[in-house]
């Protein structure tokens, strides 16, 4: 599965596949206008694979398209109360402004982090997402806060599941576009135990290839 677009001057991509020999993938990347030049992310992963793990996600990411407006917080309890009968999910929720801001909040073991260019052309980690220990539709942590991060034009965020093997962002060049950077993560770097997902979006700035 591939997907890619626009929001505004976000460009944004996502790419997964289900674990080898499944018919469909547990993982989710959802990508909403959030209005007012914001745009929400969330990578999902419900727990462990096949049917019933596409459900649980299946069943988050409805609620946050049927509620995106609301804070991070809200929408993670939102999450929580619509999957009680499922297996439940690791969530990552980030939610980016056309500004110079990511929040997020994530839940179990969904990785995200904010990438940056450093001199020559290197690559480095300006954040990563604080993950709190839980399940979300089973059991949510007591404090939810959500925390945000400065990001400039041209920096990465990436969301990724366990599926894929994070250490690999290091390899990353910033200056292919979204969707060939999540192409090449999944092709690369998903392991064979597990369904894959990664979401890469940045704000392309005002030089960038807005339309
Ligand atoms: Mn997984």
């Amino acid at each position: 599965m591939h997907e890619d677009g626009f929001i505004g001057r976000i460009e944004w991509a996502v790419a997964g596949r289900a674990l080898p020999g499944q018919q469909v993938s547990g993982d989710r990347g959802v990508v909403l206008d959030a209005g007012g030049g914001t745009v929400l992310f969330a990578v999902l992963d419900g727990l462990g694979h096949g049917a019933a793990a596409a459900d649980a996600a299946d069943r988050a990411a409805r609620v946050l398209s049927e509620n995106r407006a609301e804070p991070l917080d809200v929408l993670m309890v939102l999450c929580h109360r619509a999957m009680a009968d499922t297996r439940g999910a690791a969530i990552s929720l980030a939610l980016f402004d056309e500004g110079d801001t990511v929040r997020w909040l994530g839940v179990g073991n969904v990785e995200s982090q904010v990438l940056t260019a450093g001199p020559a052309g290197s690559l480095r980690v300006h954040a990563t997402v604080l993950l709190t220990a839980g399940i979300v539709g089973y059991r949510l942590p007591a404090n939810l806060q959500p925390q945000s991060v400065a990001v400039r034009p041209g920096d990465l965020l990436l969301m990724s599941t366990d599926g894929i093997v994070t250490e690999s962002a290091s390899a990353i060049d910033l200056s292919k576009s979204t969707a060939e950077i999540t192409a090449e993560m999944l092709a690369r770097h998903a392991k064979d135990t597990d369904d894959a997902l990664v979401l890469a979006a940045r704000h392309r700035g005002a030089g960038g290839a807005a339309r």
